[in-house]
């Protein structure tokens, strides 16, 4: 199966529809290099300051930088893409009430650095095997760099959302989503895929921003990322996205079955 490719004018229903079909598609040149620009210009002072990852499965020649939002306004723009969002919501939410931002991170691959065991991102709520009918999460990634084959664009499966869990699949199965600066891969949870292999001599950097079922516990916690005086100079819209909201009925509250957003708005 190939990996579905749009143009910017795109609907986000016929991104969700390729969603349902491959669990997974690009949207090329989604945004312009003056956005780029500023993304890249106000996170690169964090990415120079992270650690390479400690493990294989986080690159040992990968830095992954979080706190997106509270550390670039800008990132706000991709974070809350109407294309992007409309389309994670209608996959997400047809089996969940609400959807809520679950990670936001750079992941910037220096030269050199080996292939990611390919995987499912679902996989972080301790394998527990949810039916193929229920897709918790849409992860996304922006192209900060280029992303080529030999840069190590991330790889993916088109199809093997479908497939059964827990399995192996050989990096020769997948296929790398090349794509220019501006472009948004999206893939849904249960789609296997992993980072390339960066055999280029230059960094190939990715904004990774993934939403889940707001049932669900984030990778990221946003509360600590982002505390409720930081969260009181966001976009309200931004701010419920990223939990300060009621998932399901009651989930998130506090106090006396308060809403979140009671605790954000003591700082406005
Ligand atoms: O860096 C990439 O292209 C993909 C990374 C990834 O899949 C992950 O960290 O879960
Ligand atoms: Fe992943």
């Amino acid at each position: 199966m190939e990996l579905p490719r749009f143009e910017k004018d795109v609907s986000s229903k016929e991104v969700a529809q390729a969603l349902g079909d491959a669990g997974c598609a690009v949207i090329e040149q989604l945004v312009d290099d003056e956005l780029m620009d500023r993304v890249a210009s106000e996170v690169e002072p964090f990415v120079e300051s992270t650690p390479f990852g400690v493990d294989d499965f986080m690159g040992k020649k990968t830095r992954r930088t979080g706190s997106l939002i509270a550390r670039s306004s800008s990132f706000h723009e991709l974070a809350l893409h109407p294309v992007v969002v409309d389309a994670v919501k209608d996959v997400i939410c047809e089996t969940a009430s609400s959807m809520q931002i679950h990670l936001t991170q750079i992941i910037d691959i220096s030269p050199d650095s080996q292939a990611q065991l390919v995987h499912r991102d679902q996989w972080a709520w301790d394998f527990f095997p949810f039916p193929s009918e229920w897709e918790v999460e849409v992860s996304t990634m922006w192209a900060l760099t280029d992303f080529t084959e030999e840069n190590g664009a991330t790889r993916v499966i088109p199809g093997s959302h479908l497939w059964e869990d827990k399995l192996r699949p050989p990096y020769e199965e997948t296929i790398p989503a090349e794509m220019p600066r501006g472009s948004v891969l999206l893939y849904a949870g249960s789609t296997y895929h992993g980072g390339g292999a960066n055999k280029a001599d230059t960094r190939r950097t990715g904004v990774n921003v993934d939403y889940s079922a707001s049932f669900l516990r984030q990778e990221e916690n946003q509360y600590l990322a982002c505390p409720p005086d930081v969260a009181a100079t966001l976009d309200p819209d931004l701010a419920k996205m990223i939990g300060y909201s009621r998932g399901s009925y009651a989930l998130g509250c506090f106090g006396d079955l308060q809403d979140p957003m009671e605790a954000v708005n003591v700082y406005k």
